[in-house]
């Protein structure tokens, strides 16, 4: 049994934890008061790191999902809102090069590996559809050579800066109903009828922008369906999927940032004449949290082995989104709560981690949806 990354699994980490300490990490502090700035995400393309398990025939760095998850737990450890924009537009690239014809390939995600849009955004949940994702109302009906859609859709990451979005409506009309019935769209933000509506205003990760969409009479021509007609919901659960891994990469990223500035404040903190390091009740905050990390790291990675080797991976992906984004908000928690007051002051980035982690036990599926597709596949089995 090997447990070490290969040459080029340890070169990309080493490469992206420079990169992220260098550059994300002094940044995300301000850039949470505004938004990431733009040319990073562009650097992120230019760096291969929007298209990390894409091939290169697309511009993408064929490295696999061992190294895309690498690369999302290093950018998490500089930016939280930085990852989840590269975690999603990973996916993007990912859906398309899968389930896209030649010429969608071709067009869209070269469009995001090259840096030309640099930034991907997945359009699936709406107001009354968020776990219940077969519930979607958007509509989408054929006229002559184009699809006319109406609806909209919330809580879209980078809604306002994405170059494309795969974007989910209804096809089969009353006949179809529940998660039969949908497909997916390649919509450029350029399309007539599109808008970008509300932007969120969030708790954490602020520095990534995540709005609805508004769809009017919305004109996407018939070649930007991508995959079958009315069977486009299998495109959503596979992609996510991977993007499941994306999210439990980014809780690890935020935990061992968290952990890491935990036992530095620790050793330098003193109280009662001693350093605080020296109390049994901070060494097992540190002690619990570094074990739920250590833990996660083998899920994830578990996870993510499953996928390259091309195995069947939505239950790994799941236990792995489990497990860490719910550890991660203990691990948070302990590691602001040895910051004492310290913590509740933005001096530290602890507060930030402690906002950015809360979201990860419910985007791209709630724990209880993890949980529902872990114990499916078990009663399956
Ligand atoms: N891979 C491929 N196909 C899948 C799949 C997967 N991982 N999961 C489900 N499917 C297929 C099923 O095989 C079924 O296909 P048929 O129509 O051929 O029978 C179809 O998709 C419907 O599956 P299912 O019956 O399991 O759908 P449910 O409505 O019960 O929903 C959950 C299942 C809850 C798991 C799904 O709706 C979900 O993941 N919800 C959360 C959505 C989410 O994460 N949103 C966040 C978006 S980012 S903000």
């Amino acid at each position: 049994m090997e447990f070490e990354l290969n040459e080029d699994q340890q070169a990309l980490r080493d490469e992206v934890r420079k990169y992220a300490r260098q550059k994300l990490l002094p940044g995300a502090g301000e850039w949470e008061k505004s938004e990431v700035p733009f040319e990073v995400l562009r650097e992120l393309a230019e760096l291969g790191l929007m298209g990390v398990n894409v091939p290169e025939d697309v511009g993408g760095s064929e490295m696999g999902a061992v190294s895309l998850s690498l690369a999302i737990q290093e950018i998490a450890y500089g930016c939280a809102s930085t990852a989840v924009i590269a975690s999603v537009t990973n996916m993007v690239a990912e859906v398309i090069n899968h389930f896209g014809t030649d010429e969608q390939r071709k067009k869209y995600v070269s469009r995001i590996t090259s840096g030309e849009r640099p930034v991907g955004a997945f359009a699936l949940s709406e107001a009354g559809s968020g776990s219940d994702a077969g519930a979607m109302k958007t509509t989408a009906d054929r006229d002559g050579d184009r699809w006319i859609l109406n609806g909209e859709k919330m809580w879209v990451t980078s809604g306002s800066i994405a170059g494309v979005f795969v974007l989910w409506a209804r096809t089969g009309g009353k006949d179809l109903p529940g998660t039969r019935g949908i497909s997916a769209f390649l919509v450029e933000p350029e399309f007539k009828g599109f808008s970008v509506g509300r932007h969120e205003d969030k708790m954490g990760i602020t520095g990534s922008v995540t709005t609805s969409l508004v769809l009017e009479d919305c004109e996407v021509p018939a070649e930007n369906l991508i995959g079958e007609e009315d069977r486009g919901f299998r495109l959503a659960m596979m992609a996510l999927d991977g993007g499941r891994i994306g999210i439990a990469s980014q809780a690890l990223g935020i935990s061992r940032a968290a952990v890491d500035e935990a036992v530095e404040y620790a050793k330098e903190r003193r109280q009662f004449g001693r350093s605080i390091s020296s109390f049994q009740d901070v060494q097992w905050m540190l002690a619990d949290s570094a074990t739920e990390v250590a833990a996660a790291e083998g899920l994830v990675m578990r996870a993510a082995y499953f996928k390259e080797a091309g195995r069947p991976f939505s239950k790994e992906a799941a236990m792995a989104k489990y497990f860490i984004t719910e550890a991660a908000q203990r691990i948070c928690a302990r590691c602001f709560q040895v910051h004492g007051g310290y913590g509740y002051v933005k001096e530290f980035p602890i507060e930030r981690h402690l906002r950015d982690v809360r979201v990860t036990t419910i985007y791209e599926g709630t724990s209880q949806v993890q949980k529902m597709v872990i114990s499916r596949k078990l009663l399956e089995e």
